[in-house]
């Protein structure tokens, strides 16, 4: 599609950063550095991204707050003070706020501004980006920040229109809060989100009733204030802690166990499972080395987590119905929150399973399971997930060359060269994509990796007199391929229904999506191609020649 576009009302930058997120905010740090102009072009109302639009009540991040900051600035994090061991969302969003008035990001942030289309235009040999403010754009480089956890889905339930409550979504949660105080309220889903909310909702609801599809393995996350002396010796060894989590599998500094957990004799297991439940949250799948591939070592894990759950929750088929079965532990995204089966405990919550007797329809008054059964609430509450990893970027659907859209690119899944670049799409950088660690890993590390290769990119491609970047569409096939081995011998490959595998979208394919071969060999690899002079991709330095060479392509 041609754009009639008046020359003067385009507005024309080095690069247009789309979100500002962690990885937005990251992006803009690093280009101005580097001497590119850039603007970052942001839908929500502040900076924040995830942090900014995951308001619900409880929301928290699960990997430790001292990990989970920007490394590139040493005063920056010597200088901020994390109070609690995993910080909420009302902290890490300050955070975020501080380092775009700290480093003065600001002016080139553009608020309320979202990309809805984008075009790269083959003549200019630069990428058009069109707004919902009525906007235009033109970069020579489309840097799409845009979030892989940052398209809310509600699940299409008949009669949800007819509904007389309200209902929230929570990752689109209102910025002025939801009073729930003396509501009866509905949550569907127990995912991460919702065994977060959940406690803190009971304590506010007159009832709550959880709608329970999938039983999910939940951890205590084991939160508590920041202690000073974790605090003093993280900042004194803060360089040597960045280096282990960029060299590490996650992209963090929890420790692994390098042991099989069939090496270990069945006491030394179980010392090692309690240890593991003490230290919280996704501790849990770092106890032995092959819990992720070896099912009878991953049952062992899975039956540790049931018996806790029965240990906790006393009524004995509400203990039972929490407990997952026929499902890994952690091939769902394993959870971590605070007092979560606790809170079955409590007379004001009732555990409502909806896996053999679904959710039929939303009438004006609550939820009606299809056995008849209905259920009252004043306020629903879906935290039913997101269309992880491709949502954002299907949404703008970005037109590259010969006029193909990355949702035509994409039809059977995502195709990346290193989950940073698309063949077809020169010039443009997708942070965190599919086919990178990405949700594999402490998300700060990754982006902030990412943001590194692609701002040396631009760096190599000026010093070189480059026009365009593009991988061969071989090196994206083989990468893909590489991607989908690397699950292939993990579990994952045997638990489809995840929003990993996209599983939670109607019509998405099935296809595992992030890249399990861990963060350390990944950054290996992406450096080691940069290095090489960027094997797998292929550079212009003029139309005519990137015109000649392209037309080979098959
Ligand atoms: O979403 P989810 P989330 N009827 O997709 C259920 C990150 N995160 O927002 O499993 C009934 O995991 C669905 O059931 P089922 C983290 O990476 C991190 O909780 O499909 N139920 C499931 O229970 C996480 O994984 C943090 O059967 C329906 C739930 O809704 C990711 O974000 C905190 C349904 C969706 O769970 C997403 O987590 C929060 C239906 N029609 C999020 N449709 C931390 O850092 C869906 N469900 C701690």
């Amino acid at each position: 599609m041609q754009d009639e576009i008046e020359v003067d009302a385009v507005r024309c930058f080095d690069a247009i950063v789309v979100g500002a997120g962690l990885a937005g905010v990251c992006a803009v740090y690093r280009l101005r550095q580097a001497g590119v102009s850039v603007r970052v072009l942001e839908a929500g109302g502040g900076v924040g991204g995830t942090w900014y639009h995951n308001r619900y009540p409880g929301a928290r991040c699960d990997i430790e707050s001292l990990d989970y900051s920007y490394s590139f600035s040493d005063e920056l994090q010597q200088e901020w003070k994390w109070s609690e061991r995993y910080a909420g969302q009302p902290e890490i969003l300050r955070y975020i706020n501080h380092v775009a008035d700290r480093f003065d990001l600001r002016r080139d942030i553009q608020l309320n501004t979202r990309v809805v289309r984008a075009r790269f235009d083959e003549a200019q040999e630069r990428w058009m980006l069109f707004t919902d403010t009525g906007e235009v754009f033109s970069a020579k480089y489309a840097i799409m920040a845009t979030g892989v956890l940052s398209v809310a889905q509600v699940p299409s339930m008949k009669g949800l229109e007819d509904y007389r409550g309200e209902w929230f979504h929570t990752g689109d949660w209102p910025e002025q809060g939801v009073d729930l105080a003396g509501k009866r309220v509905g949550v569907i889903g127990t995912g991460s989100s919702a065994t977060q909310l959940i406690p803190i909702v009971a304590e506010q609801a007159e009832h709550l009733y959880v709608f329970q599809r999938t039983a999910n393995y939940t951890m205590p996350a084991q939160n508590h204030p920041m202690k000073p002396e974790v605090e003093q010796e993280w900042k004194k060894h803060y360089p040597d802690r960045r280096k282990f989590a960029w060299a590490s599998g996650f992209g963090h500094n929890q420790v692994t166990n390098h042991m099989s957990g069939k090496e270990m004799s069945a006491e030394a297991r179980l010392a090692e499972l309690e240890n593991r439940w003490r230290l919280g949250g996704l501790y849990m799948m770092r106890a032995f080395k092959d819990i992720l591939t070896d099912p009878e070592v991953n049952e062992i894990a899975a039956e540790f987590v049931r018996e806790k759950i029965r240990a906790t929750v006393q009524d004995r088929q509400t203990a039972e119905a929490l407990c997952p079965r026929d499902l890994y532990i952690g091939t769902k995204r394993l959870c971590s929150g605070t007092n979560y089966y606790e809170t079955f405990n409590r007379r004001n919550v009732t555990l409502v399973d909806v896996k053999n007797r679904a959710i039929e329809r939303i009438t004006a008054d609550g939820i009606l399971l299809e056995d008849g059964s209905e259920y009252e609430v004043d306020a629903l509450i879906f935290a039913t997930g997101f269309d992880a990893m491709t949502g954002a970027m299907n949404r703008i659907n970005p037109i590259g060359r010969k006029g193909r859209a990355l949702r035509e690119a994409w039809a059977a899944g995502p195709q990346t060269y290193l989950g940073l670049c698309v063949a077809g799409f020169p010039n443009m950088f997708v942070i965190t994509g599919p086919g990178s660690p990405s949700v594999f890993s402490n998300m700060v590390t990754s982006i902030e990796q990412h943001i590194e290769w692609t701002v040396a990119c631009i760096e190599h491609m000026r010093a070189h007199g480059l026009s365009s970047i593009e991988p061969t569409v071989q090196a994206q096939e083989d990468w893909t391929r590489h991607v989908t081995e690397a699950a292939g011998k993990t579990l994952y490959a045997q638990s489809r229904n995840s929003w990993f595998h996209g599983a939670n979208i109607p019509g998405k394919p099935v296809v595992f999506m992030p890249y399990v071969g861990g963060v350390g060999n990944y950054y290996q690899t992406i450096t080691r191609v940069a290095q090489s002079g960027y094997e797998g991709f292929r550079f212009s330095s003029a139309p005519a020649v990137r015109n000649a060479s392209y037309a080979g392509e098959t």
